[in-house]
């Protein structure tokens, strides 16, 4: 079986050892397809915590937890020393100080982590153009032979890239391989930190079956709770079901769905997110005036932006909100929110803001509320506010 030291870079076959470098079997990487994945997931392991460490050394072998220290904060990252006491991202600062009481706590410090985050883009242009960052410490990169002129496999690139980002950063990162973004996402999971898994075409199906649903790119909070209410809950029993009753039970995001499950995801890798909102409309039996029953039929609009931006792991920071009078003319109204969101009660609450002061009396015949100025899910809704990110 193909092999490739994390180390020295140099091909192994079935030693135990490096038989350059000597390093152990876990900086070994052996997979029967190891040559031919090219799509990949790369994310750094406790972010915020690790740019802190390296940053003040006294810090490296204590528990580190980034986040608003007092009252109403949360954690933000938790380093890993301190993760084997329990505390995680999103977790009340309290409850981790409970749990770990000889934490250090550091407030975040978001100029310095998008400084460390262009820093590591930087580094793997120099692998493909084709780099799709999610959030400050994760990109997808495509490394097909389409994209790029280097000959030599991806994972050996990535294998270098890793050592790079160490060596020059002074981070670690976990990588994962595969053949599409979804199988990549989950693969990079698998073995923080400094990780580097692999998943092949050959064993796509069995990796997955097991797995908690909730691990499926696009399958948050709401759609597992959903699932749970249905008896499912590993994806095994999405694997059993067919296309069309995901599509019935799940709407349009069940088609994608019925593909992951089988290890089959059709998205690219892109440079650009397209510049798009995420809105939703109805236009009414009969024509509305009053704010209060325009405010009770834009209620279910709201649900379904957040479903919609949920599903699409993106946030958005502008509020718009659209009108249409009896007599066809089109209004919209824009509101820039204090913070992108993801969530349906913090939009609603702006739409019904919005209507409050539009409804002067006027019939309506159409409205609709939406999201634009999008930006990664990770960047929405900070914790310190509303107990998590979303
Ligand atoms: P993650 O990649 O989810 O977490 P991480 O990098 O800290 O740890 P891991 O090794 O498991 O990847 O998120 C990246 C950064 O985003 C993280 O360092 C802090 C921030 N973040 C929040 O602010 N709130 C959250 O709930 C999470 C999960 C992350
Ligand atoms: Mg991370």
């Amino acid at each position: 079986m193909p092999g490739l030291c994390r180390d020295c870079f140099e091909a192994v076959e079935d030693a135990a050892v490096c038989p350059g470098c000597g390093a152990e079997a876990k900086r070994l990487l052996r997979h029967a397809e190891l040559d031919d994945l090219d799509v990949a997931h790369i994310d750094c392991d406790a972010f915020y915590a690790a740019v802190e460490k390296r940053d003040d050394p006294s810090l490296r072998d204590k528990p580190l937890i980034v986040g608003h220290p007092g009252g109403r904060g949360v954690v933000t990252t938790a380093c890993y020393i301190a993760r084997k006491f329990g505390p995680r991202s999103a977790m009340p600062m309290f409850q981790a100080l409970r749990m770990c009481p000889d934490a250090v706590v550091i407030p975040p410090n978001m100029a310095k982590y998008q400084r460390v985050s262009r820093q590591i883009r930087e580094i793997f242009l120099a692998d493909t153009p084709v780099i799709e960052p999610v959030s400050l410490d994760e990109a997808y990169l495509d490394l097909s032979a389409d994209v790029r002129s280097d000959p030599r496999p991806a994972a050996r690139v990535l294998a270098e890239t890793a050592m790079r980002i160490e060596r020059d950063v002074n981070i670690t990162v976990s990588i994962g391989l595969s053949y599409n973004k979804f199988l990549a996402k989950l693969a990079s999971d698998l073995e923080k930190p400094r990780g580097f898994s692999l998943v092949g075409r050959a064993e796509a199906r069995d990796f997955l079956a097991p797995l908690p649903v909730a691990k499926i790119n696009g399958v948050g909070p709401v759609t597992a709770k959903k699932m749970a209410d249905l008896g499912i809950t590993e994806i095994r029993e999405l694997q059993a079901m067919p296309e069309s009753q995901l599509v019935t039970t799940f709407g349009k995001f069940g088609r994608r769905l019925a593909g992951y499950v089988q290890g089959v995801d059709e998205r690219q890798v892109t440079s650009h997110r397209a510049a798009k909102s995420i809105s939703a409309e109805t236009t009414f039996a009969q024509d509305i005036a009053a704010a209060e029953e325009l405010r009770r039929v834009i209620k279910p609009l709201c649900e379904r932006v957040a479903g919609r931006l949920e599903r699409n792991q993106v946030a958005g920071h502008t509020l718009v909100l659209k009108l249409k009078t009896a007599d066809f003319q089109v209004l919209t109204r824009n509101r820039r929110l204090p913070h992108p969101t993801q969530q349906a009660d913090v939009i609603y609450e702006h739409a019904a803001d919005l209507i409050a002061r539009e409804a002067d009396g006027r019939y309506f015949r159409l409205i609709g509320v939406g999201l634009s100025d999008l930006c990664p899910a990770a960047e929405a809704d900070p914790p310190d506010l509303f107990g998590g990110r979303a």
